[in-house]
């Protein structure tokens, strides 16, 4: 074939990085970082030095827009023509969603994939920016993986890269650069496509058009604009102006592009009328930068991502992809038990798995579980290997046209039959990795002492640092969170955030589960008041941060 003569190139000379650790989703850091020399070059080099199938593969390439993406895009472009790559498939503008890259990875059989995205962090100058590499399962490379280029960028000596030749990355077609063949294509189609075949797309199309139902969509002018537009607007009918904050702007509108009540502001002031207008859309929903996190809520009404997952789950059959039914449920450990309880009721398993997507690949693979979710807003199931923002919105719509209840009315269907579990996630950002370490530390002395003991009259039953034993092919990942147990089923979960670019962030995740439905109507904070008070006490919080409050409560 063309390509097993390598082209003689003369590697460039660079000097490594210490500090090219991929987190929790791949390697994040402030775009000033990666404007550095050679920074990009050397982990992309990295990461096709751990790949030993590179020479004659394809891989696609794509990212959620932010600043720095299409000069990032050029470079990659250049490194892979001399490195062996035979084809990259491109999006057009070098735009792909997170999970719109996981699927054609999975449909043209790549090698690969790589996405530019930092997710939910802020873009822009400034801002942050990623890069992430999926495997051929359409997934995040697994620990192994980044922790060997990882060892690969801290002794990297030298990197290939051709001459300058930009590729005229917003015409779709066919381009070579020297011997690799660049082909661009729609950003979106592949990925509609595969929506309307999991969807029932006439219903929900009927529902949208329906007089009495209406919906807002906010893409946070990040890279769900255009997906959106083309699924709910235009393949869909829903009334144009339903997508809001469409366009996709490369520092997203000056803001953090993070689906949550406190980032998607315009959404929440329409689902709460803030504005007061007289009227709320019947449906809402947020993504996040790359396209693969979700909010979802209804008029007046929040759904938590953990409660969302659980729903999705119990409703599946009535979406037709999942209409024989799910196998298995994946959660992170933070992650409420809301589908535990669902999964109990179907007789199906349900995985509790460390932070991040990447730990949820093997269960798809080896069909344990058909859908899995993370409280921090991500959903998703088997139709590809990364969390996707659309699909859950999709799955929404596709439960509400079939149930014809309101949101809330089904959320509150679903707690009287299976109870509701109080959730909540406080945040401190950017705090001194020094102080936030110490903290870690110091709850994780103490741990031993804990079983027993009794706090606002609550036994802890189990205080541990997560350990996960991945059942497919037995891989241990320890420390992945602080977890404190209690006889009723509360927890109390504190990790470190693994995708910040500044100082340190805390995670507190806080869960009670309450059978009683008089009990469902209590505001989330004060249900969890008492918990709330324990972990910050037993993290002596002030102490070690100085923070009275969280920075962030979703
Ligand atoms: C956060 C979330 C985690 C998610 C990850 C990537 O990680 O907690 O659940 O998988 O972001 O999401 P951390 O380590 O900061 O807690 V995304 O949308 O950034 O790809
Ligand atoms: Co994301």
């Amino acid at each position: 074939m063309y390509y097993s003569k390598p082209i003689k190139i003369q590697p460039v000379k660079t000097q490594a990085f210490t500090d090219q650790k991929p987190g929790t989703s791949g390697l994040r850091k402030k775009v000033t970082t990666f404007k550095q020399t050679d920074y990009l070059q050397n982990f992309v080099q990295s990461i096709f030095n751990c790949l030993p199938k590179l020479r004659g593969s394809t891989l696609i390439l794509g990212g959620d827009g932010r600043f720095y993406n299409r000069e990032a895009i050029q470079i990659i472009l250049r490194m892979a023509a001399v490195n062996g790559v035979a084809k990259v498939i491109l999006g057009q503008g070098g735009i792909f969603s997170t999970p719109a890259v996981s699927h054609l990875i999975r449909k043209h059989k790549a090698l690969g994939g790589i996405i530019l995205s930092a997710s939910h962090n802020p873009g822009g100058m400034d801002g942050d920016f990623g890069i992430k590499y999926n495997i051929s399962n359409g997934g995040p490379a697994p620990e192994e993986f980044t922790n060997a280029v990882f060892e690969e960028s801290k002794k990297i000596k030298e990197y290939n890269i051709a001459g300058v030749k930009g590729i005229p990355l917003d015409l779709i077609g066919s381009y070579t650069l020297e011997r690799m063949q660049i082909e661009i294509i729609d950003s979106v189609d592949d990925y509609a496509e595969l929506m309307s075949q999991l969807f029932d797309f006439d219903k929900i199309s009927k529902l949208l058009k329906s007089p009495d139902f209406s919906i807002c969509f906010d893409a946070m002018y990040a890279v769900t604009g255009p997906y959106a537009k083309k699924i709910l607007e235009q393949m869909l009918g829903a009334e144009e102006g339903s997508v809001i904050r469409g366009e996709s702007l490369p520092n997203f509108g000056g803001g953090h592009p993070d689906p949550n009540l406190v980032h998607a502001k315009q959404l929440v002031a329409r689902m709460y009328d803030t504005n007061e207008t007289g009227s709320t859309p019947n449906f809402g929903a947020a993504s996040d930068g790359d396209g693969d996190r979700n909010m979802i809520m209804g008029d007046y009404f929040f759904v938590t991502p953990s409660d969302s997952l659980a729903v999705i789950a119990a409703n599946a059959k009535l979406i037709p992809a999942y209409k024989d039914g799910i196998k298995g449920i994946g959660r992170s450990m933070p992650t409420s038990q809301a589908s535990d309880k669902v999964a109990k009721k179907l007789g199906i398993p349900c995985y509790e798995t460390p932070t991040g997507w990447k730990f949820f690949g093997n269960l798809l693979d080896d069909k344990r579980i058909t859908m899995c979710g993370e409280e921090s807003f991500g959903t998703g199931s088997d139709h590809v290997r990364e969390k996707d923002g659309l699909w859950a919105v999709l799955a929404w719509l596709n439960i509400l046209a079939e149930r014809e209840q309101s949101v809330e009315d089904i959320l509150r269907q679903h707690w009287s039959e299976y109870g509701r579990n109080y959730y909540t996630r406080h945040d401190y950002e950017n705090i001194p990795s020094e102080s936030a370490n110490q903290l870690i530390d110091n709850l994780q002395s103490n741990l031993d002492s804990l079983a027993g003991r009794v706090f606002n009259n609550r036994t802890v039953t189990i205080a541990d640092n997560f350990t996960y034993h991945d059942p497919v092919d037995d891989s241990i990942s320890e420390n992945q969170g602080i977890r404190i147990i209690f006889d009723d089923d509360a927890r109390i979960i504190f990790r470190l955030s693994g995708t910040g670019t500044g100082g340190a962030t805390l995670r507190l995740y806080i869960e009670r589960y309450v059978e009683d439905i008089k009990q469902h109507d209590l505001e989330t904070q004060e249900a969890l008041y008492d918990l709330i008070e324990t972990a910050e006490l037993l993290a002596n919080i002030i102490g070690f941060t100085g923070r009275d409050e969280p920075t962030v409560i979703t």
